[in-house]
């Protein structure tokens, strides 16, 4: 379904009055209001097709409905949630799930709602029905890491594949996840499976054009439980290095072991170069992939605030030079408010970490004034900062509320009519 502007128009009008006395005091008397509501505007978080779904657990799934049942759906849905919120301008495929046939009429497409295509995903986790080559292949016993060339092979080729219908679409980026690892001990030579995936990864950045970059995403636990072969930060920014100056870390919020400083993590990989892209999410225990600052927003502002210090110090441009995305699941929401709640999240996150007083906080810093810094960090995580995130919106010609004209114009309701209620969106 097309968002006819005019109801834009209309609830941005009823919520006009109610809005400007809520503005007013940033736009009075704070002097980064402007600069603030501007970088609010410029960022844009790329939404992956694969949260368009209702997911689910091993245990069960609970669909809702009126999910798309196909890529043209999915361009359709993030179409939807770029034109409320003007924040979501782009969407990140995951193949085999989205394989462009027209790749041409795709682009025109997602031009016509004004989306880019973020970063292309590649699938060596699950086997795929038709995957060419050997049916015998399969990666349960791994892909990049396997100790079948054969298997490797198969992986690697997938992942050139995935490049070049990233290329026809206009992605500047590849993002590798393995599942890759062991689940006793003594199913695998460690050192012997670094190298094999270390290898495999290397003949994929082999094939990556001159203006690409591959991240490398690591992950503490699941599908393997003793081992994960690209398992932590260190892991990854080892690959990246040996790869070359095209290969990142890729940082997902729920593929850390319980209690781990993300902050910190990104802080030095930023230092280093090596900080590629994001993938936002929360979590309680574990990859639960759960809404973005839904559990620990804190810990979300404290990541924004590392990334604005690490970027501005590398003088990075915060909208473009790195990967920003979400990746989540909706096991018991609607998927697209699901989306406005955690692209919501991560711009108040982001406007708060704006508004350290950064100066201040390392005169503190330096002066070992533990309760002061403190004091610095807390003042802008407790600033409401909702106004200026509503007048970035209105400004990029979104709407006020975006989730409450989603429930107004009964979207949902209407994609059921248009879609069915059993629909089932490809993905997890
Ligand atoms: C993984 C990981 C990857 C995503 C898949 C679907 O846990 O987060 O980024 O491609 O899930
Ligand atoms: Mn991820
Ligand atoms: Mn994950």
């Amino acid at each position: 379904m097309n968002l006819n502007p005019d109801f834009i128009a209309d609830h941005n009008a009823a919520g006009q009055t109610q809005h400007q006395r809520k503005l007013s005091p940033w736009t009075d008397s704070v002097e980064q209001a402007e600069a603030v509501i501007q970088k609010l505007v410029d960022f844009q978080i790329a939404i992956p097709s694969w949260a368009l779904g209702t997911g689910g657990t091993r245990f069960g799934r609970f669909p809702g409905g009126g999910e798309p049942r196909s890529l043209e759906e999915k361009i359709a849905d993030v179409g939807l949630l770029h034109a409320l919120n003007r924040a979501s301008g782009a969407i990140s495929l995951h193949i085999p799930w989205d394989i462009p046939t027209d790749p041409q009429a795709t682009k025109q497409l997602a031009a016509s709602y004004g989306l880019a295509f973020d970063a292309v995903n590649s699938n060596t986790f699950q086997d795929q029905p038709g995957e060419p080559g050997d049916s015998q292949l399969s990666y349960k016993f791994g892909s990049l890491q396997h100790v079948d060339p054969a298997v490797r092979r198969q992986a690697i080729d997938h992942n050139i594949e995935v490049i070049r219908h990233g290329v026809s679409l206009g992605s500047k980026a590849l993002t590798v996840w393995l599942s890759d690892g062991s689940c006793f001990p003594g199913q695998l030579n460690f050192r012997k499976a670094f190298e094999r995936t270390l290898s495999s990864l290397q003949d994929i950045y082999a094939a990556l054009p001159d203006d690409w970059k591959v991240f490398v995403e690591y992950k503490a636990f699941e599908p393997n439980f003793y081992s994960m072969t690209v398992g932590d930060w260190g892991s990854s920014y080892l690959y990246a290095n040996k790869l070359g100056p095209k290969a990142y870390t890729l940082v997902d919020l729920g593929h850390h072991l319980p209690n781990a400083n993300i902050e910190q993590i990104v802080a030095i990989l930023l230092n280093e170069g090596k900080l590629g892209g994001f993938h936002f999410n929360d979590s309680k225990y574990g990859d639960d992939d759960l809404t973005a600052g839904s559990i620990k927003p804190y810990q979300l502002f404290l990541i924004f605030n590392e990334l604005i210090d690490g970027m501005d110090a590398r003088q990075m441009n915060h909208a473009q030079d790195l990967g920003w995305m979400i990746d989540a699941s909706h096991n018991v929401k609607d998927p697209l408010e699901d989306l406005l709640q955690s692209v919501e999240a991560i711009q108040l996150a982001y406007a708060q970490a704006l508004l350290v007083d950064r100066a201040a906080l390392d005169e503190a810093r330096d002066a070992n004034d533990v309760v002061r810094a403190q004091e610095i960090l807390q003042d802008a995580f407790r600033t409401d900062v909702r106004p200026l995130v509503a007048e970035a919106r209105l400004r990029a010609g979104g709407a006020l509320n975006p989730l409450a004209l989603f429930r107004q114009l009964t979207v949902r309701q209407q994609l059921i009519g248009e879609r069915g209620a059993k629909t089932v969106a490809t993905g997890l």
